[in-house]
């Protein structure tokens, strides 16, 4: 059972894993000669600071987190933040929520109105607090996607008002301190939308003025490119003093001459979006490394950090791992995770780079590697990966052909390291075509002879050679069997805290929020937001909720719905069949089922409501509660308002979506309330 396999009488080490040994490397010493292509590790002239690796919950992907029971949540939580033990992951970045749709689903304002502030909604406080509890170290670093209506100050734009924008961001910043004793390290302007420098100013100048203990520095602009945020530093000496770090999306690990004369730190503050099978785990293995050997950045966050929403919403399962059926308890820690750990497991913020060429450097034969070293100097970690560009394919952008082959290397260390006589191995092989994987695997030591490591790297691959030793898979047991949404389904809302999102409703459009009220109905749901907010996506319509499961064909849905008459909505509905979530809810289909109070009652085909199915005046009134039914059964649309039979129809025919989830909400924006959902099968 060799983990050492002497590929010729001299000298150059393959590390061969069995699978089912512990895997101590037996040091054979004597090294001579060895790979042909050498590279050699100098650690005396060190520039640029390695600062982390992290995981971005934005566009409600950690929505079905929350509800995970306690001891698989935990395990889940374990897995991404506590180290030495899975990802380990060094920061966390977080949508400040704007009430609209950022990808999966609309995250929650702190300030719906300009008289409102509250610290309670959604779950990136709790996310935030439990990545601390396991690291108190880890980086902090919030961005707004969306923003509500009247942060425009009357125009659709953030830029309009630079003192309210920042102000908005400041209070978020001084409410996580307040509320959760969570200090921000870094802040965002605005997702992938354009800036103005006025803003950034704005923000730094109200940022230090404060009252902060300390004050989180600014990434710009987390946009697509590197310009025209380079340019603009380069011209503008107060704007490069507002601006510490250049953040940029998807730069497929390259960089500008530009970026680089800015001085500043660059990182890549929003990639990866891959689904997480091994190709996902290649892209991201191969983009850790190469954003700083091509581009020189030096940190990257994976969108997103978990997969915690409906497997049917946009971009299905593209965080490091899988987590999003809490009613089973079932998740994935999917390969990401194990290929996250081979970097933050042994090199942490404030390490630092070896410079390209003298320990950092694509090679030869395909691949890369890194090196990093910590703050003293005392401790060295390479990171070598070499991922064939068909297995690690990421979703943007196009990556260009290339060959990896199998090579020899050898890796010569020089100054300091020199003397050592041995390195800790964790190696990683991704499978394909029904092959098995190694994901993390504690290889036990290899040699150092004269300050030179011989390896022979196979193809996708990853390894981290390292003095600092440790390295732990975590392994937590019992992950329950996955199941499907359960029915019938039931929620009263009564067991929750004020203010926060029902958990299993995924709110698309509009902010829904539990509400305490002094009626026999105790907890409602409310729709929050009054007036259509600055959208992330390009168009919005009517607040919009979905829950449950996508292969739902015939179904069975009950709700209470009150209408008032102050900032009310003028409509709300039920509805079945629903195919579409995300930036393009706008142009939902299905069996929604609405009633307009001084109306009547309208079916349609759409959220929208451009295919009406039937309609009937009726005498509704607002401040009263009705119970809405909607039956979609045998091919037809059956409801009933109050118990009294109100529509039968025929259930539209294919092209319309003949399955899909339930959903709620408003016929526009305006407050509506909501209780006693159930769901049960039409039978
Ligand atoms: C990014 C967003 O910033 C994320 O919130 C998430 O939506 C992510 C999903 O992949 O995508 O936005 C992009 C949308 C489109 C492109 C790049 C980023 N694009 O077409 O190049």
């Amino acid at each position: 059972v060799g983990f050492v396999n002497v590929l010729n009488a001299s000298t150059v080490y393959k590390v061969v894993p069995t699978r089912n040994e512990a895997g101590r490397y037996n040091g054979i010493g004597g090294l001579s000669g060895g790979g042909k292509d050498v590279y050699v590790v100098k650690t005396d002239n060190l520039e640029r600071r390695f600062l982390g690796i992290g995981g971005l919950s934005a566009g409600a992907t950690s929505k079905l987190l929350m509800n995970y029971p306690e001891e698989q949540r935990n395990q889940i939580l374990d897995y991404l933040f506590k180290p030495g033990f899975g990802a380990s992951l060094q920061m966390l970045k977080v949508e400040i929520g704007g009430d609209a749709q950022s990808t999966d689903g609309t995250e929650a304002s702190h300030m719906h109105y300009p008289w409102d502030e509250n610290y309670q909604r959604g779950y990136e406080w709790w996310l935030m607090v439990e990545a601390k509890k396991r690291n108190s170290d880890i980086l902090l670093y919030c961005l707004p996607w969306a923003f509500p209506a009247w942060i425009g100050a009357r125009k659709r734009d953030p830029s309009n008002d630079p003192e309210l924008t920042a102000s908005y961001v400041v209070k978020f910043i001084q409410g996580a301190r307040k509320y959760y004793n969570l200090t921000m390290d870094y802040v965002g302007i605005w997702n992938e939308r354009p800036y103005s420098s006025k803003y950034i100013k704005t923000l730094r100048q109200m940022l230090d003025e404060a009252g902060l203990d300390r004050a989180p520095k600014i990434v710009a602009s987390d946009d697509l490119g590197w310009e025209p945020i380079a340019s603009d530093i380069l011209a503008d000496e107060e704007l490069a003093k507002a601006v510490d770090i250049i953040g940029v999306h998807y730069p497929g690990t390259t960089t500008t001459q530009k970026a680089i004369d800015t001085g500043k730190p660059l990182w890549s503050s929003e990639d990866y979006s891959s689904f997480n099978d091994n190709v996902g785990a290649g892209c991201w293995a191969r983009i850790l490394n190469q954003n700083y050997v091509n581009g020189y950045m030096t940190s990257t966050i994976s969108w997103n950090l978990i997969a915690s929403y409906y497997e049917d919403l946009p971009y299905a399962r593209d965080g490091l791992m899988t987590a999003d059926s809490p009613w089973s308890g079932y998740y994935r820690v999917d390969a990401p995770i194990w290929v996250t750990a081979h970097t933050t497991q042994f090199a942490w913020p404030g390490w630092y780079y070896a410079p390209q060429g003298s320990g950092s450097s694509l090679l030869k034969d395909g691949g890369s590697m890194v090196s990093l070293v910590s703050w003293d100097s005392t401790q060295l970690t390479i990171v070598i990966e070499t991922m064939s560009r068909n297995h690690s394919m990421c979703i943007r952008p196009y990556l260009p052909e290339y060959e990896v082959r199998p090579q020899n290397i050898s890796i010569q260390l020089q100054g300091y390291f020199a003397q050592l006589t041995s390195m800790f191995v964790h190696y990683s092989k991704l499978g394909f075509d029904g092959e098995d994987s190694i994901l993390f695997k504690d290889m036990g030591t290899i040699p150092v002879v004269n300050g030179t490591i011989h390896l022979s790297l196979g193809v996708d691959e990853m390894y981290t050679l390292n003095t600092i030793g440790g390295g732990r898979k975590g392994n937590s047991s019992n992950i329950p069997p996955q199941k499907p949404f359960p029915l019938p389904y039931m929620d009263d809302f009564e067991s929750y805290q004020e203010f926060m999102e029902p958990f299993n409703l995924a709110q698309q459009v509009g902010a829904f929020e539990i509400i305490k009220t002094t009626s026999s109905h105790g907890n409602v749901v409310r729709q929050m937001v009054l007036e259509a907010p600055i959208f992330w996506c390009e168009k919005e319509t009517s607040p919009f909720n979905i829950i449950g499961n996508t292969s739902w064909s015939d179904i069975y849905v009950e709700l209470d719905v009150y209408i008032g008459t102050v900032n009310a909505t003028s409509g709300a509905y039920v509805a079945a069949r629903v195919n579409k979530g995300g930036c393009e809810s706008f142009s939902a289909e299905g069996v929604f089922f609405f009633i307009f109070p001084g109306q009547g009652i309208i079916v349609t085909g759409d959220l929208a409501r451009t295919k009406e199915l039937y309609k009937q005046d009726m005498n509704i009134s607002t401040n009263t509660w009705y119970k809405m039914e909607l039956l979609v059964k045998d091919g037809q649309v059956i409801c009933l308002l109050n118990s009294k039979l109100v529509v039968r129809i025929a259930a539209p025919v294919s092209p319309a979506p003949q399955n899909g989830f339930v959903a709620l909400g408003t016929a526009d924006f305006g407050l509506a309330d909501f209780d006693n959902l159930k769901i049960a099968d039409s039978t």
